[in-house]
Protein backbone atom coordinates (compact mmCIF):
# COMPACT_ATOMS: atom_id res chain seq x y z
CA UNK A 1 0.00 0.00 0.00
CA UNK A 2 1.07 3.51 -0.87
CA UNK A 3 2.65 5.57 2.46
CA UNK A 4 1.44 8.77 1.34
CA UNK A 5 -0.52 10.51 -1.36
CA UNK A 6 -1.02 13.94 -2.40
CA UNK A 7 -4.65 14.77 -3.73
CA UNK A 8 -4.37 17.32 -6.51
CA UNK A 9 -7.74 18.82 -5.69
CA UNK A 10 -9.60 21.29 -3.34
CA UNK A 11 -13.02 21.18 -1.57
CA UNK A 12 -15.21 18.61 -0.31
CA UNK A 13 -13.85 15.80 -2.51
CA UNK A 14 -10.10 17.08 -1.41
CA UNK A 15 -11.44 16.26 2.13
CA UNK A 16 -13.38 13.21 1.15
CA UNK A 17 -10.18 11.77 0.07
CA UNK A 18 -8.08 12.71 2.72
CA UNK A 19 -10.61 10.52 5.29
CA UNK A 20 -10.47 6.92 2.98
CA UNK A 21 -6.72 7.80 3.13
CA UNK A 22 -7.14 8.51 6.79
CA UNK A 23 -9.08 5.04 7.38
CA UNK A 24 -6.25 3.61 5.39
CA UNK A 25 -3.28 4.54 7.28
CA UNK A 26 -2.19 6.14 4.47
CA UNK A 27 -0.49 10.05 4.56
CA UNK A 28 -2.05 13.03 2.71
CA UNK A 29 -0.23 16.16 1.12
CA UNK A 30 -3.08 18.78 0.42
CA UNK A 31 -2.40 21.39 -1.91
CA UNK A 32 -4.07 25.11 -1.83
CA UNK A 33 -3.95 28.32 -3.82
CA UNK A 34 -4.01 31.39 -2.59
CA UNK A 35 -7.06 31.58 -2.50
CA UNK A 36 -7.40 28.46 -0.63
CA UNK A 37 -5.28 29.62 2.46
CA UNK A 38 -6.49 28.94 5.87
CA UNK A 39 -9.33 26.20 4.40
CA UNK A 40 -9.81 24.06 7.36
CA UNK A 41 -10.14 20.78 5.27
CA UNK A 42 -6.10 21.85 4.90
CA UNK A 43 -5.77 20.88 8.59
CA UNK A 44 -6.86 17.55 8.09
CA UNK A 45 -4.27 16.45 5.96
CA UNK A 46 -0.92 15.83 7.23
CA UNK A 47 1.23 18.46 5.05
CA UNK A 48 0.08 21.10 2.99
CA UNK A 49 1.37 22.64 0.23
CA UNK A 50 0.99 26.43 -1.92
CA UNK A 51 0.67 25.39 -5.77
CA UNK A 52 -0.03 28.97 -6.63
CA UNK A 53 -2.24 31.70 -7.02
CA UNK A 54 -6.34 31.19 -7.11
CA UNK A 55 -6.76 31.34 -10.38
CA UNK A 56 -7.20 27.80 -11.36
CA UNK A 57 -5.23 27.58 -14.72
CA UNK A 58 -1.88 28.63 -12.16
CA UNK A 59 -2.74 26.38 -9.57
CA UNK A 60 -5.04 23.16 -9.53
CA UNK A 61 -4.72 23.03 -13.32
CA UNK A 62 -0.60 23.75 -13.00
CA UNK A 63 0.84 20.42 -13.45
CA UNK A 64 4.39 21.37 -13.36
CA UNK A 65 3.54 22.95 -9.75
CA UNK A 66 1.94 19.77 -8.76
CA UNK A 67 4.66 17.52 -9.85
CA UNK A 68 6.87 19.98 -7.96
CA UNK A 69 5.18 19.42 -4.64
CA UNK A 70 4.55 15.84 -5.14
CA UNK A 71 8.28 15.69 -5.31
CA UNK A 72 9.06 18.00 -2.68
CA UNK A 73 6.25 16.26 0.05
CA UNK A 74 7.87 12.60 -1.77
CA UNK A 75 4.88 11.25 -2.63
CA UNK A 76 3.84 7.69 -3.78
CA UNK A 77 0.76 8.58 -5.76
CA UNK A 78 -1.47 11.44 -7.18
CA UNK A 79 -5.58 11.48 -6.61
CA UNK A 80 -6.82 13.93 -8.98
CA UNK A 81 -10.36 13.90 -7.15
CA UNK A 82 -13.00 15.33 -10.46
CA UNK A 83 -12.39 18.35 -12.19
CA UNK A 84 -9.05 19.91 -13.08
CA UNK A 85 -6.77 17.72 -14.14
CA UNK A 86 -9.09 14.66 -13.53
CA UNK A 87 -9.12 13.41 -17.26
CA UNK A 88 -6.37 14.76 -18.26
CA UNK A 89 -3.81 12.18 -20.46
CA UNK A 90 -1.08 14.48 -20.41
CA UNK A 91 -0.71 14.71 -16.54
CA UNK A 92 -1.64 11.38 -16.11
CA UNK A 93 1.41 10.91 -18.43
CA UNK A 94 3.69 13.05 -16.58
CA UNK A 95 2.72 10.98 -12.84
CA UNK A 96 4.41 7.97 -14.96
CA UNK A 97 7.16 9.51 -16.30
CA UNK A 98 7.75 10.97 -12.59
CA UNK A 99 7.48 7.40 -11.25
CA UNK A 100 4.16 8.98 -9.19
CA UNK A 101 1.09 6.58 -9.75
CA UNK A 102 -1.87 8.47 -10.96
CA UNK A 103 -4.89 7.00 -8.88
CA UNK A 104 -6.84 6.49 -12.06
CA UNK A 105 -7.04 4.57 -15.43
CA UNK A 106 -3.73 4.02 -17.04
CA UNK A 107 -2.80 6.41 -20.00
CA UNK A 108 -3.90 3.93 -22.42
CA UNK A 109 -7.34 3.62 -21.17
CA UNK A 110 -8.02 6.97 -20.38
CA UNK A 111 -6.91 7.87 -24.25
CA UNK A 112 -9.17 5.13 -25.37
CA UNK A 113 -12.02 6.07 -23.30
CA UNK A 114 -11.70 10.08 -23.86
CA UNK A 115 -11.54 9.59 -27.88
CA UNK A 116 -15.91 9.48 -28.06
CA UNK A 117 -15.75 7.34 -31.35
CA UNK A 118 -13.59 5.10 -30.46
CA UNK A 119 -15.17 4.39 -27.33
CA UNK A 120 -18.20 4.15 -29.13
CA UNK A 121 -16.48 1.31 -31.61
CA UNK A 122 -15.56 -0.18 -28.51
CA UNK A 123 -19.08 -0.60 -27.66
CA UNK A 124 -20.03 -1.65 -30.54
CA UNK A 125 -17.76 -4.93 -30.67
CA UNK A 126 -18.79 -5.76 -26.87
CA UNK A 127 -22.33 -5.16 -27.91
CA UNK A 128 -23.34 -2.35 -25.91
CA UNK A 129 -26.08 -0.46 -26.98
CA UNK A 130 -25.22 2.69 -28.60
CA UNK A 131 -27.34 5.10 -30.83
CA UNK A 132 -27.64 4.60 -34.84
CA UNK A 133 -25.54 6.75 -36.40
CA UNK A 134 -21.65 7.27 -38.10
CA UNK A 135 -19.51 4.72 -38.14
CA UNK A 136 -16.45 6.80 -37.19
CA UNK A 137 -15.30 10.32 -37.75
CA UNK A 138 -17.64 12.39 -40.35
CA UNK A 139 -14.99 14.32 -42.65
CA UNK A 140 -17.19 15.00 -45.58
CA UNK A 141 -20.76 17.12 -45.29
CA UNK A 142 -21.81 14.70 -48.04
CA UNK A 143 -21.59 11.75 -46.03
CA UNK A 144 -23.05 13.29 -43.31
CA UNK A 145 -26.52 13.78 -44.65
CA UNK A 146 -26.33 10.66 -46.32
CA UNK A 147 -26.39 9.11 -42.48
CA UNK A 148 -28.59 11.59 -41.31
CA UNK A 149 -31.17 10.59 -44.23
CA UNK A 150 -30.72 7.31 -43.31
CA UNK A 151 -31.33 6.87 -39.64
CA UNK A 152 -33.75 10.05 -40.10
CA UNK A 153 -33.27 13.76 -38.31
CA UNK A 154 -33.59 14.99 -36.46
CA UNK A 155 -29.90 14.05 -35.55
CA UNK A 156 -26.75 15.43 -33.12
CA UNK A 157 -23.49 16.47 -34.11
CA UNK A 158 -20.67 15.89 -31.65
CA UNK A 159 -17.09 16.66 -31.44
CA UNK A 160 -15.25 12.78 -30.68
CA UNK A 161 -12.90 15.09 -27.91
CA UNK A 162 -15.70 16.85 -26.37
CA UNK A 163 -18.00 15.38 -23.92
CA UNK A 164 -20.30 17.54 -21.12
CA UNK A 165 -21.88 18.80 -24.01
CA UNK A 166 -19.30 21.03 -25.37
CA UNK A 167 -19.15 21.18 -29.01
CA UNK A 168 -22.74 20.09 -29.60
CA UNK A 169 -25.16 20.50 -32.68
CA UNK A 170 -28.86 19.17 -33.16
CA UNK A 171 -29.55 19.68 -36.86
CA UNK A 172 -33.68 18.50 -38.00
CA UNK A 173 -32.77 18.83 -41.74
CA UNK A 174 -30.14 18.73 -43.95
CA UNK A 175 -29.25 22.94 -44.16
CA UNK A 176 -28.87 22.78 -40.41
CA UNK A 177 -26.78 19.48 -40.36
CA UNK A 178 -24.56 21.28 -43.20
CA UNK A 179 -23.67 24.66 -41.00
CA UNK A 180 -24.11 22.69 -37.87
CA UNK A 181 -20.97 20.20 -38.86
CA UNK A 182 -19.42 23.30 -40.24
CA UNK A 183 -19.64 25.04 -36.52
CA UNK A 184 -18.81 21.91 -34.33
CA UNK A 185 -15.95 20.72 -36.51
CA UNK A 186 -14.36 24.77 -36.08
CA UNK A 187 -15.44 24.95 -32.23
CA UNK A 188 -14.20 21.37 -31.57
CA UNK A 189 -10.54 21.99 -33.17
CA UNK A 190 -10.38 25.55 -30.94
CA UNK A 191 -10.95 24.14 -27.95
CA UNK A 192 -9.37 20.70 -28.18
CA UNK A 193 -7.15 20.84 -30.91
CA UNK A 194 -8.81 17.95 -32.86
CA UNK A 195 -11.79 18.86 -35.37
CA UNK A 196 -13.02 15.36 -35.85
CA UNK A 197 -16.76 14.94 -35.44
CA UNK A 198 -18.84 12.03 -35.32
CA UNK A 199 -23.30 12.12 -36.08
CA UNK A 200 -25.72 10.12 -34.01
CA UNK A 201 -29.52 9.84 -34.33
CA UNK A 202 -30.88 12.91 -31.27
CA UNK A 203 -33.28 11.66 -28.66
CA UNK A 204 -35.25 14.29 -27.41
CA UNK A 205 -36.98 13.00 -24.42
CA UNK A 206 -34.45 11.30 -22.54
CA UNK A 207 -33.38 10.42 -18.83
CA UNK A 208 -29.80 10.45 -17.89
CA UNK A 209 -28.53 7.13 -16.29
CA UNK A 210 -25.34 5.89 -15.63
CA UNK A 211 -23.57 2.96 -13.80
CA UNK A 212 -20.73 3.13 -11.68
CA UNK A 213 -17.50 0.79 -12.73
CA UNK A 214 -14.35 -0.32 -10.70
CA UNK A 215 -11.83 -2.15 -11.85
CA UNK A 216 -8.15 -3.68 -11.42
CA UNK A 217 -5.23 -4.27 -12.51
CA UNK A 218 -5.94 -7.90 -11.97
CA UNK A 219 -8.45 -7.90 -15.13
CA UNK A 220 -11.46 -7.49 -13.06
CA UNK A 221 -14.46 -5.25 -13.62
CA UNK A 222 -17.52 -4.80 -11.19
CA UNK A 223 -20.40 -2.82 -11.57
CA UNK A 224 -21.84 -0.58 -8.70
CA UNK A 225 -25.23 -0.42 -10.00
CA UNK A 226 -26.52 2.51 -11.82
CA UNK A 227 -27.27 6.01 -10.40
CA UNK A 228 -30.40 8.43 -12.18
CA UNK A 229 -28.92 12.26 -13.09
CA UNK A 230 -32.00 13.43 -15.12
CA UNK A 231 -32.56 16.29 -12.73
CA UNK A 232 -29.90 19.07 -14.26
CA UNK A 233 -29.80 22.68 -15.83
CA UNK A 234 -27.50 23.66 -18.73
CA UNK A 235 -25.57 20.21 -18.08
CA UNK A 236 -24.66 21.04 -14.16
CA UNK A 237 -26.59 18.03 -12.37
CA UNK A 238 -28.79 19.20 -9.22
CA UNK A 239 -30.24 16.04 -7.87
CA UNK A 240 -28.87 12.61 -8.83
CA UNK A 241 -30.16 9.30 -7.15
CA UNK A 242 -29.14 5.64 -7.07
CA UNK A 243 -30.77 3.12 -8.15
CA UNK A 244 -32.73 4.44 -11.48
CA UNK A 245 -36.40 4.40 -10.59
CA UNK A 246 -37.84 3.77 -13.79
CA UNK A 247 -36.12 0.31 -15.10
CA UNK A 248 -37.01 -3.17 -13.77
CA UNK A 249 -33.74 -5.93 -12.39
CA UNK A 250 -33.98 -7.17 -15.70
CA UNK A 251 -32.55 -3.72 -17.63
CA UNK A 252 -30.79 -2.84 -14.90
CA UNK A 253 -28.94 -6.16 -14.91
CA UNK A 254 -28.58 -6.09 -18.97
CA UNK A 255 -27.26 -2.29 -18.61
CA UNK A 256 -24.55 -2.47 -15.51
CA UNK A 257 -23.75 -5.86 -17.14
CA UNK A 258 -23.18 -3.76 -20.65
CA UNK A 259 -21.20 -1.03 -18.55
CA UNK A 260 -18.71 -3.85 -16.39
CA UNK A 261 -18.19 -5.35 -20.19
CA UNK A 262 -17.14 -2.21 -21.87
CA UNK A 263 -14.61 -1.31 -18.98
CA UNK A 264 -13.01 -4.71 -18.95
CA UNK A 265 -12.72 -4.63 -22.74
CA UNK A 266 -10.62 -1.56 -21.72
CA UNK A 267 -8.11 -2.99 -19.81
CA UNK A 268 -9.42 -0.14 -17.11
CA UNK A 269 -8.35 -0.17 -13.39
CA UNK A 270 -9.79 2.83 -11.07
CA UNK A 271 -13.43 3.97 -11.05
CA UNK A 272 -15.22 4.67 -14.20
CA UNK A 273 -18.46 5.75 -15.58
CA UNK A 274 -20.80 4.65 -17.90
CA UNK A 275 -23.23 7.44 -19.58
CA UNK A 276 -26.25 6.86 -21.00
CA UNK A 277 -29.52 8.25 -21.99
CA UNK A 278 -32.60 6.32 -21.57
CA UNK A 279 -36.03 6.20 -23.96
CA UNK A 280 -38.38 5.93 -21.10
CA UNK A 281 -40.79 5.56 -24.00
CA UNK A 282 -39.41 2.16 -25.02
CA UNK A 283 -37.19 1.52 -22.14
CA UNK A 284 -33.81 1.72 -24.74
CA UNK A 285 -30.60 2.54 -23.88
CA UNK A 286 -27.90 4.34 -25.76
CA UNK A 287 -24.41 4.68 -24.68
CA UNK A 288 -23.35 8.71 -24.12
CA UNK A 289 -19.65 8.51 -22.87
CA UNK A 290 -17.53 7.44 -20.46
CA UNK A 291 -16.25 9.27 -17.32
CA UNK A 292 -12.46 8.16 -16.01
CA UNK A 293 -12.80 10.08 -13.12
CA UNK A 294 -15.04 9.45 -9.67
CA UNK A 295 -17.66 11.65 -9.68
CA UNK A 296 -19.26 14.23 -8.23
CA UNK A 297 -22.21 11.59 -7.06
CA UNK A 298 -20.73 9.00 -6.12
CA UNK A 299 -21.93 9.07 -2.65
CA UNK A 300 -25.40 7.78 -4.03
CA UNK A 301 -23.62 4.26 -4.74
CA UNK A 302 -21.54 4.44 -1.78
CA UNK A 303 -25.15 4.55 0.12
CA UNK A 304 -26.80 2.15 -1.59
CA UNK A 305 -24.08 -0.79 -1.74
CA UNK A 306 -22.12 0.14 1.38
CA UNK A 307 -18.30 0.06 -1.09
CA UNK A 308 -15.82 2.65 0.06
CA UNK A 309 -15.49 4.05 -3.42
CA UNK A 310 -12.68 6.20 -2.53
CA UNK A 311 -10.69 3.92 -0.18
CA UNK A 312 -10.93 1.21 -3.49
CA UNK A 313 -9.41 3.48 -5.84
CA UNK A 314 -6.84 3.72 -3.80
CA UNK A 315 -6.64 0.19 -3.12
CA UNK A 316 -6.75 -0.88 -6.84
CA UNK A 317 -3.97 1.65 -7.64
CA UNK A 318 -1.73 0.18 -5.69
CA UNK A 319 -2.30 -3.43 -7.20
CA UNK A 320 -4.52 -4.78 -5.06
CA UNK A 321 -7.40 -6.97 -6.55
CA UNK A 322 -10.81 -5.91 -5.96
CA UNK A 323 -11.77 -6.70 -2.57
CA UNK A 324 -15.38 -8.00 -3.92
CA UNK A 325 -16.63 -9.69 -6.13
CA UNK A 326 -20.00 -8.36 -8.64
CA UNK A 327 -21.97 -11.38 -6.46
CA UNK A 328 -20.80 -9.91 -3.45
CA UNK A 329 -22.73 -6.12 -4.25
CA UNK A 330 -26.21 -5.69 -3.48
CA UNK A 331 -28.38 -3.45 -4.04
CA UNK A 332 -30.14 -1.86 -0.38
CA UNK A 333 -32.98 1.03 0.02
CA UNK A 334 -32.26 4.14 -2.12
CA UNK A 335 -30.32 7.37 -1.99
CA UNK A 336 -30.75 10.85 -3.20
CA UNK A 337 -27.71 13.66 -3.23
CA UNK A 338 -29.04 17.47 -3.76
CA UNK A 339 -26.02 19.44 -4.58
CA UNK A 340 -26.05 22.54 -2.42
CA UNK A 341 -24.48 25.40 -4.96
CA UNK A 342 -24.01 28.94 -3.59
CA UNK A 343 -25.90 30.34 -6.12
CA UNK A 344 -28.93 32.62 -6.61
CA UNK A 345 -31.53 30.38 -8.25
CA UNK A 346 -33.57 34.03 -8.41
CA UNK A 347 -30.61 35.72 -10.22
CA UNK A 348 -30.25 33.03 -13.29
CA UNK A 349 -28.25 31.51 -10.98
CA UNK A 350 -25.59 33.98 -10.36
CA UNK A 351 -22.88 32.36 -8.18
CA UNK A 352 -22.52 34.00 -4.52
CA UNK A 353 -18.82 33.83 -3.36
CA UNK A 354 -18.75 35.52 0.46
CA UNK A 355 -18.76 34.71 3.73
CA UNK A 356 -20.97 31.89 5.01
CA UNK A 357 -21.98 33.52 8.15
CA UNK A 358 -24.20 30.86 9.40
CA UNK A 359 -23.82 26.80 8.24
CA UNK A 360 -25.57 24.55 10.21
CA UNK A 361 -26.33 21.49 8.49
CA UNK A 362 -28.78 18.88 8.95
CA UNK A 363 -27.87 15.86 10.40
CA UNK A 364 -29.76 12.13 12.19
CA UNK A 365 -30.36 8.88 10.89
CA UNK A 366 -30.09 8.37 7.31
CA UNK A 367 -28.38 11.95 6.67
CA UNK A 368 -24.71 12.30 5.48
CA UNK A 369 -23.46 15.47 4.05
CA UNK A 370 -20.24 15.73 2.53
CA UNK A 371 -19.00 19.43 2.78
CA UNK A 372 -15.78 21.40 3.64
CA UNK A 373 -17.68 24.42 4.54
CA UNK A 374 -18.72 25.92 7.92
CA UNK A 375 -19.80 29.07 9.94
CA UNK A 376 -17.08 31.32 9.25
CA UNK A 377 -15.92 29.88 5.79
CA UNK A 378 -15.32 32.62 3.12
CA UNK A 379 -16.20 30.93 -0.15
CA UNK A 380 -13.48 32.26 -3.01
CA UNK A 381 -14.90 33.11 -6.36
CA UNK A 382 -12.24 31.41 -8.18
CA UNK A 383 -14.26 27.88 -8.58
CA UNK A 384 -17.33 25.58 -8.62
CA UNK A 385 -19.90 27.28 -6.42
CA UNK A 386 -20.78 23.79 -4.94
CA UNK A 387 -20.26 24.04 -1.08
CA UNK A 388 -21.93 21.05 -0.04
CA UNK A 389 -23.76 17.20 -0.94
CA UNK A 390 -26.29 16.49 1.12
CA UNK A 391 -27.44 12.64 0.72
CA UNK A 392 -30.12 10.78 2.26
CA UNK A 393 -30.93 7.11 2.39
CA UNK A 394 -33.55 4.83 3.05
CA UNK A 395 -35.71 1.89 2.51
CA UNK A 396 -37.49 3.17 -0.89
CA UNK A 397 -37.55 6.15 -2.81
CA UNK A 398 -40.72 7.90 -1.27
CA UNK A 399 -39.01 7.33 2.07
CA UNK A 400 -35.74 8.91 0.75
CA UNK A 401 -37.93 11.50 -0.97
CA UNK A 402 -39.10 12.43 2.55
CA UNK A 403 -36.06 12.09 4.48
CA UNK A 404 -34.53 14.45 2.18
CA UNK A 405 -37.47 16.97 2.29
CA UNK A 406 -36.76 16.75 6.42
CA UNK A 407 -33.09 17.22 6.13
CA UNK A 408 -33.33 20.54 3.71
CA UNK A 409 -36.26 21.83 5.69
CA UNK A 410 -33.73 21.56 9.09
CA UNK A 411 -30.53 23.47 6.51
CA UNK A 412 -29.17 27.16 7.51
CA UNK A 413 -27.32 29.10 5.48
CA UNK A 414 -26.91 32.71 5.68
CA UNK A 415 -26.57 35.68 4.35
CA UNK A 416 -25.54 33.65 1.34
CA UNK A 417 -28.02 32.65 -1.63
CA UNK A 418 -27.98 28.65 -2.61
CA UNK A 419 -30.15 26.13 -4.06
CA UNK A 420 -31.66 24.45 -0.92
CA UNK A 421 -35.09 26.81 -1.68
CA UNK A 422 -35.24 24.99 -5.00
CA UNK A 423 -34.23 21.04 -4.44
CA UNK A 424 -37.23 21.82 -1.82
CA UNK A 425 -39.59 22.58 -4.75
CA UNK A 426 -38.06 20.43 -6.76
CA UNK A 427 -38.69 17.38 -4.80
CA UNK A 428 -42.30 18.45 -3.96
CA UNK A 429 -43.05 18.59 -7.18
CA UNK A 430 -45.93 16.18 -9.04
CA UNK A 431 -43.35 14.93 -12.02
CA UNK A 432 -40.59 14.58 -9.83
CA UNK A 433 -42.57 12.27 -7.38
CA UNK A 434 -44.03 10.02 -10.09
CA UNK A 435 -40.78 9.76 -12.43
CA UNK A 436 -42.55 12.16 -14.78
CA UNK A 437 -39.36 14.08 -16.04
CA UNK A 438 -36.58 14.19 -18.92
CA UNK A 439 -33.37 16.06 -18.69
CA UNK A 440 -35.24 19.36 -20.13
CA UNK A 441 -37.07 19.04 -17.22
CA UNK A 442 -35.70 21.74 -14.60
CA UNK A 443 -35.30 23.98 -18.33
CA UNK A 444 -39.22 23.98 -18.77
CA UNK A 445 -39.80 24.59 -15.37
CA UNK A 446 -37.35 27.62 -14.66
CA UNK A 447 -36.94 28.72 -18.47
CA UNK A 448 -34.17 27.46 -20.31
C1 LIG B 1 -27.43 13.28 -26.77
C2 LIG B 1 -28.73 13.78 -26.55
C3 LIG B 1 -29.74 13.28 -27.35
N1 LIG B 1 -29.48 12.37 -28.32
N2 LIG B 1 -27.21 12.37 -27.74
C4 LIG B 1 -25.22 16.11 -23.61
C5 LIG B 1 -23.96 15.87 -22.86
C6 LIG B 1 -23.24 14.79 -23.56
N3 LIG B 1 -22.74 13.87 -22.60
C7 LIG B 1 -24.23 14.16 -24.46
N4 LIG B 1 -25.43 14.95 -24.38
C8 LIG B 1 -26.56 14.62 -25.06
N5 LIG B 1 -26.38 13.68 -26.04
C9 LIG B 1 -28.22 11.94 -28.50
N6 LIG B 1 -27.98 11.05 -29.47
C10 LIG B 1 -28.93 14.72 -25.53
C11 LIG B 1 -27.84 15.14 -24.79
C12 LIG B 1 -28.13 16.08 -23.72
C13 LIG B 1 -28.00 15.73 -22.38
C14 LIG B 1 -27.53 14.48 -21.98
C15 LIG B 1 -27.38 14.17 -20.65
C16 LIG B 1 -27.73 15.09 -19.67
C17 LIG B 1 -28.18 16.32 -20.03
C18 LIG B 1 -28.33 16.66 -21.37
C19 LIG B 1 -28.82 17.92 -21.73
C20 LIG B 1 -28.96 18.25 -23.05
C21 LIG B 1 -28.61 17.34 -24.06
Amino acid sequence: MFSRILIANRGEIALRIIRAAKEMGVETVAVYSEADKGAAYLDFADEKVCIGPGPAAQSYLNIAAIIAAAEVANVDAIHPGYGFLAENAHFNEVCRSCKIEFIGPSVEAMQLLGDKVACKQLAIKMKVPVFPGSKGKITKEEKAVEIAEEIGYPVIVKASAGGGGRGMRVAHNDIALRSGLRSAMTEAEAAFGDGSVYIEKFLEHARHVEVQVIGDKHGNAVHLYERDCTMQRRHQKLIEEAPCPVIDQEERDQLCEAAARLIQAAKYHGAATVEFLLDPQTDSFYLLEVNTRVQVEHPVTEMITGVDILKTMIEVSAGEPLPFAQDDIELTGHAIECRINAEDPDRNFTPQPGLLEVFSPPGGLGVRMDTHAYAGYRIPPNYDSMIAKLIVHAEDREKARWRMQRALSEFRVGPIATTIGLHRRLLNHSAVVNNDTDIHFVERLLGG
